[in-house]
């Protein structure tokens, strides 16, 4: 696969930006990366997105996915494998549509794949609600076999599962407008909730959600916790603080004893990141990782691979349309005392 294309690079932006990066793949429409080092190469475990002809809506609607191709390299800057179909939303008996998202993690011969879709309920716009569910299988590239149910206990959307030094996983998840996670506030669905965000500017924002696996990393081992951000202060960031509030995109790594907790602000679209002492937080926020990409969404991972630090994500360089997306990938370089010096996707 030719990672970019005579024709796609030297591309400007419609506003005439030239781009930082250049799509790792332009054969297929890809978002969400994330990445993992397994065995020595990088797979990007990514959604595949697709135009099913739906206007963009606060719901996420045109965001329609129903199956999974995961993206195989073994350098930064080698030929991209595109793999065949590792799930389908066909196979999977608890969903109806919208497979978004997903993660992956490795474990004892084993890979498993974590994906949001909704179930086959239906709120109050006909829709169902989202779940997250998993599916294994001996070959990172898949094909995975689904379990016949979500995870009990799992809901929202964007999981992302992070293992710590000990062997011990953790999965972050949720997102709040279309992620639905406004809906789950006392801890049950209101299938007749908010479509955005509860409204409640001077409260502090709707957590990202934290919890630890089982051995199995099908089930959850205890009840699901808040990741909450904090300010320098240690005040909760407030609802209405929408640079730094948590909307979606979870992913944690550790990094000099520390763990980084990443996450998208949806609706101001950046990347930001805040740093806590233990898996489960408080995160204090540090600042944004990556300036707003070309596209509505911004959602990204993080990765060590070869002695360097990488920040996978997308914009729409190759449709310029919200919902067809483009992976791509930068280096992510630290300063001295670990914080992060902003990324801008295009160059000065
Ligand atoms: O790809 C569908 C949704 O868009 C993801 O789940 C969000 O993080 C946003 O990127």
């Amino acid at each position: 696969v030719d990672p970019a294309s005579e024709a796609v690079s030297g591309a400007l932006s419609p506003d005439g930006r030239q781009y930082l990066a250049q799509p790792l793949v332009s054969e297929i429409y890809t978002a969400d990366p994330s990445a993992h080092v397994f065995d020595g190469k990088i797979y990007i475990y990514a959604s595949h997105d697709i135009d099913a002809g739906i206007a963009d809506d606060d719901l996420g609607n045109q965001y329609a996915m129903r199956d999974y191709r995961v993206l195989r390299m073994g350098k930064i800057g080698g030929p991209v494998t595109i793999g065949p179909v590792a799930l389908d939303v066909e196979d999977v008996p608890w969903a109806s549509q919208q497979m978004w998202a997903p993660d992956a993690a490795y474990k004892d011969g084993t890979y498993y794949l974590y994906f949001p879709a909704r179930d086959k309920t239906e709120d109050k716009n006909g829709l169902g609600a989202f779940r997250i569910g998993v599916a294994t299988s001996k070959n990172p590239m898949g094909p995975f076999v689904p379990e016949p149910d979500y995870i009990p206990g799992s809901f929202s959307m964007d999981p992302a599962v992070f293992t710590d030094d000990d062997g011990t996983s953790y999965m972050y998840f949720g997102g709040i407008w279309g992620g639905q996670l406004q809906r789950w506030k006392d801890g049950v669905y209101d299938p007749n909730g908010s479509d955005t965000d509860l409204m409640q500017d001077d409260q502090p924002a709707i957590p990202a959600k934290v919890v630890r696996m089982n051995a199995d990393m099908k089930t959850f081992a205890e009840p699901v916790r808040d990741a909450v951000i904090v300010d320098e202060d240690g005040n909760p960031i407030l609802g209405g603080d929408h640079d730094r509030r948590f909307f979606e995109a979870a992913w944690v790594f550790k990094r000099g004893g520390k763990y980084y907790f990443t996450y998208s602000t949806g609706d101001t679209h950046y990347v930001n990141y805040a740093i806590g002492d233990t898996p489960y937080g408080p995160f204090t926020y540090k600042g944004h990782i990556l300036e707003p990409v070309q596209g509505w969404t911004s959602h990204h991972s993080i990765v060590e691979w070869d002695g360097k630090w990488w920040l996978f994500y997308h914009d729409t360089q190759l449709s310029n349309q919200n919902h067809l997306r483009n992976v791509k990938v930068t280096e992510l370089k630290f300063n001295e005392d670990g914080t992060i010096p902003t990324i801008d996707p295009f160059l000065p």
